[in-house]
């Protein structure tokens, strides 16, 4: 590999994996790329054969194996679904090589590959002129953050689900994320467990409502969907030129879920005033306006489909999903951060915090949320 530029915090055999897909020029440079705390993700730029000058760009991702335990099953679901979703766009006059993602294959025609040390890669179409933000920046963009996930929902509505693999069984199991909490404070393996007891505890006293969406889902008062099951704000990219939704990404998730828990998760991110790693937690709270931003635009994009049941929901779709998220955070500080991706050492526990403390504050302006969803 004779690339002119090869980051810092490169990965396995990433330059053995850029030569398999079949790119249009040749690699010249790749580097680090975005704010995932899962996959490892790098930007791959080509240049044609002996000029100087940018060719083509390519998201390449080496899967996280360890959390996706099937990676094969999962490429077959990103596959399915992705042409599923550029047929509908198709239909609709839209532009499927901006507006899903393109997976490029390899030289032996797979969606993946295996490299020399068991490293599992994929290469996506980089898509142009587009951001994902990890704030929201005004009320308005949010709206198109919830206009994307809910007309994703839409499209995937017909999608036939025998056809997906469960990719992280139980992945919003809110009750089982609550066991797997106990489980890590009593193994304790790092000796944390005594420098979190504000924080189990706040979990504990709230341990009966754990888990009322899942109960709803299995009385049959909700009903499943196929859903994406990752709504964060950076996870869908806004056009730069016209700052509308443009496409969904990190399709890792796609299984059977609920629209509540899809709403509830942007909610989390995007409505809260501070960054998911805050450390002065004064600046943690929900922003109703931005609260009601997001539900109109997700109750459009799913084209007013929501059901009644559902609509009521939302907003423990929003604090279910925001206790789960700590929980999940806090569960991988006890357990030694083997989950998500860190930047300092307490960076899970600093993260589980700020959940708590914006899930507090939506009991304060519990309300105001209910009013919101259900008024609009
Ligand atoms: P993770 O599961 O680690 O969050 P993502 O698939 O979300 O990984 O990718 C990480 C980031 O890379 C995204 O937040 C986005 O900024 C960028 N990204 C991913 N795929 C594309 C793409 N096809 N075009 C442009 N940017 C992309
Ligand atoms: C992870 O992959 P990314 O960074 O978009 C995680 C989500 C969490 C989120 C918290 C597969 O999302 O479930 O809500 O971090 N994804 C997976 O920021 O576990
Ligand atoms: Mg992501």
């Amino acid at each position: 590999m004779d690339y002119q530029t090869v980051a810092a915090g490169a990965c396995g055999r990433i330059g053995e994996a850029a030569e398999q897909f079949l790119v249009e020029g040749e690699p010249y440079s790749i580097g680090r790329y975005g704010n995932g705390h899962i996959n490892d993700t790098f930007l791959l730029c080509t240049k044609a054969p002996g000029q100087e000058g940018r060719r083509g760009r390519y998201i390449l991702q080496r899967m996280n194996t360890h959390v996706f335990a099937d990676p094969e099953g999962l490429m077959k679901n990103i596959s399915g679904v992705t042409a599923y979703l550029r047929e509908q766009i198709q239909k609709s006059g839209g532009d499927a090589d901006r507006e899903t993602l393109t997976l490029v294959k390899t030289r032996q025609g797979q969606d993946y590959y295996v490299d020399s040390l068991g490293s599992w890669w994929r290469m996506y179409l980089f898509i142009t002129d587009a951001t994902g933000y990890d704030v929201a920046e005004n009320q308005e963009d949010f709206y198109q953050s919830g206009k994307a996930f809910g007309h994703f929902q839409r499209l995937l509505d017909q999608y036939p689900v025998e056809k997906l693999v469960e990719t992280i069984p139980d992945f919003h199991n809110t009750p089982k994320r609550l066991e797997a909490l106990s489980r890590a404070a009593r193994a304790d393996v790092k000796g944390r467990a005594k420098g979190v007891e504000r924080e189990l505890a706040f979990v504990m006293d709230r341990r009966e409502e754990i888990s009322k969406v899942m109960d709803a889902l299995r009385q049959g008062e909700i009903p499943y969907r196929v859903t994406h099951n990752d709504t964060k704000l950076n996870n869908v990219l806004l056009d730069d030129h016209t700052r509308r939704a443009l496409c969904v990404i990190d399709l890792d998730t796609v299984m059977p879920g609920t629209a509540v828990f899809d709403f509830g998760d942007s909610i989390r991110f995007g409505a809260n005033t501070a960054a998911e790693d805050e450390l002065d937690l004064a600046k943690v709270s929900l922003s109703l306006p931005l609260f009601k931003a997001y539900t109109q635009g997700f109750l459009e994009g799913c084209a007013n489909r929501l059901t009644d049941g559902e609509i009521r929901m939302l907003p423990w779709g929003a604090k279910l999903m925001t206790l789960e998220c700590g929980m999940r955070f806090l569960t991988d500080y006890l357990e030694g951060d083997r989950y998500f991706r860190i930047h300092r050492p307490e960076h899970n526990l600093d993260r589980a915090r700020v959940q708590f403390a914006l899930a507090a504050d939506m009991e304060r302006k519990w309300d105001g949320m209910k009013g919101l969803a259900e008024g609009l």
